[in-house]
């Protein structure tokens, strides 16, 4: 038993850590454009003269045909991205999408189907036009419902023929710990503000579900969580509950679009907390009768949880305290290739839907050696390792449909902002203060991967 005779292999990027071109044609400036990385205080507006990392990124706007059949030499048979909001509806509430925009992504689309790669697009991937944060509010608003499902009419109606996967929000549940960049609210929002914005875009993401079958019939709509795994630290009855609490702060998001209900423990945490939602009686129809059709989900690492220690997190998941048991990344995420097979069949025991991996991979230092090669067999440790245990998790008996690979070309940590956190199989000459050819050349891993993909993952040693 292997890997499913139709399983998507691919790559995963996202439209504002690739394609740069900030400003151009059209596109509005977006939450991420105003900040450095999104562990940094935002500046909620480009501040002239500031270096933002992501303004220029590796220039896929203009580099992706040859970026694309890099890709696709590797065999890969899907490729995720994002469409970038704000260049289809710079401010977010137009009502005519700007043309140039819509072209961009028909090209792009449409190269991606020659060269035999099935496009999986991720309507917002932390790409609000930042001025439906400040006019509106952003998420807490319910305006931005109407925003969200008139983009996502735009697009259904002009990719029709082109995209049979989607995907709404991006990791929604970082809503939590990356609200700016997730649900468009303030850094420092409060609990009432981000529950009140995840309610919105639960409706928002049912209303495009239900769209979305509409437009396009033989589509797959999926909602994205971040979901690297939680362990509790110790054997303590109290650290494994609290373990099991906190994973439930992100399965809640899971919970309500996929299973379409509010869950009981969610309702003891608004009472404990205050929180007050705002909500119509339509809202309940939509949730309940247009559920999410797959699972997407990112998973890096896994942590552990003690009670009463304090939480936070980042774009690999929650942090918590070190595991002795695993080494870590240059980045301190600590890898667990079991932990992948072990999230595989939790959320399968909970959902019983198909999952897609959209996101694994490791952000890693690369050194180019004298000749040009770049020998990243740690690289390939760590892919090898999580294919074995998502094997495993298929044996099990989880239906998992695809994996894309996180960043198979190099470009800007989402996180930090930096590019010297490199995740590809292809290096992209650019270091941290912009400096670089932007020249792309092939790491060690781009034959492996290859040899993997030829063999329907029956090939890791
Ligand atoms: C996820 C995001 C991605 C991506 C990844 C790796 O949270 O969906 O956009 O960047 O994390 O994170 P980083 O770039 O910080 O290493």
């Amino acid at each position: 038993m292997c890997f499913p005779k139709k399983f998507l292999w691919g790559g995963a990027i996202a439209a504002n850590q690739a394609e740069g071109a900030y400003d151009i044609d059209g596109k509005g400036i977006n939450v991420t454009d105003v900040s450095t990385g999104l562990i940094n205080v935002p500046d909620y507006k480009v501040i002239p003269g500031k270096y933002y990392p992501s303004h220029e990124a590796i220039d896929f706007y203009h580099r992706y045909q040859e970026d694309l059949e890099l890709m696709a030499g590797m065999g890969f048979n899907c490729f995720r991205t994002s469409i970038s909001w704000g260049r289809i509806f710079p401010n977010g509430d137009e009502v005519e999408p700007n043309e140039k925009g819509l072209a961009f992504y028909d090209d792009m689309f449409n190269q991606m189907l020659e060269l035999g790669m099935e496009p999986v697009i991720t309507i917002s991937h932390y790409e609000t036009p930042i001025h439906l944060v400040n006019k509106y509010g952003g998420w807490e608003n319910r305006e931005l419902i109407d925003f969200f499902v008139h983009y996502c009419h735009t697009i259904f109606g002009r990719y029709k023929n082109l995209v049979k996967y989607w995907l709404t929000f991006n990791e929604i549940n970082n809503t939590h710990t990356i609200p700016l960049a997730a649900a468009a609210i303030r850094h420092d929002a409060s609990m009432q503000t981000k529950f009140q914005a995840a309610h919105n875009m639960f409706v928002a993401s049912a209303k495009a579900n239900k769209l979305c079958h509409e437009i396009i019939p033989d589509a797959k709509i999926g909602c994205m969580l971040s979901l690297s795994g939680v362990y509790p630290a110790t054997c303590k009855p109290e650290d494994i509950f609290g373990a099991y609490n906190l994973r439930r702060r992100s399965l809640f998001f899971g919970d309500v679009m996929i299973r379409g209900k509010y869950p009981g423990y969610i309702k003891r945490i608004f009472e404990e907390n205050n929180v007050v939602l705002d909500t119509r009686e339509e809202d309940y129809f939509y949730i309940e009768n247009y559920p999410s059709d797959y699972l997407g989900f990112s998973y890096y690492r896994t942590t552990t949880y003690e009670e009463g220690m304090p939480i936070y997190g980042h774009t690999g998941g929650i942090v918590g305290k070190e595991n002795p048991y695993l080494e870590s990344t240059p980045w301190g995420w600590q890898i667990d290739p079991l932990g992948l097979r072990y999230v595989c069949n939790e959320l399968y025991d909970r959902y019983q839907v198909p999952l897609f991996v959209v996101e694994n991979g490791l952000g890693s230092v690369d050194v180019v050696e004298a000749d040009g090669s770049i020998n990243d067999d740690y690289r390939i440790d760590y892919i090898r390792d999580h294919l074995k245990a998502l094997k495993e998790a298929i044996k099990d008996g989880v239906d998992i449909i695809g994996y894309t690979y996180w960043g198979p070309i190099d470009i800007v940590s989402a996180g930090t902002g930096e590019m010297k956190k490199r995740y590809g199989f292809v290096y992209v000459d650019k270091d941290n203060e912009g400096h670089g050819t932007l020249s792309r050349s092939k790491k060690k891993s781009y034959d492996w991967f290859k040899k993997v993909i030829e063999t329907n993952g029956k090939y890791l040693d």
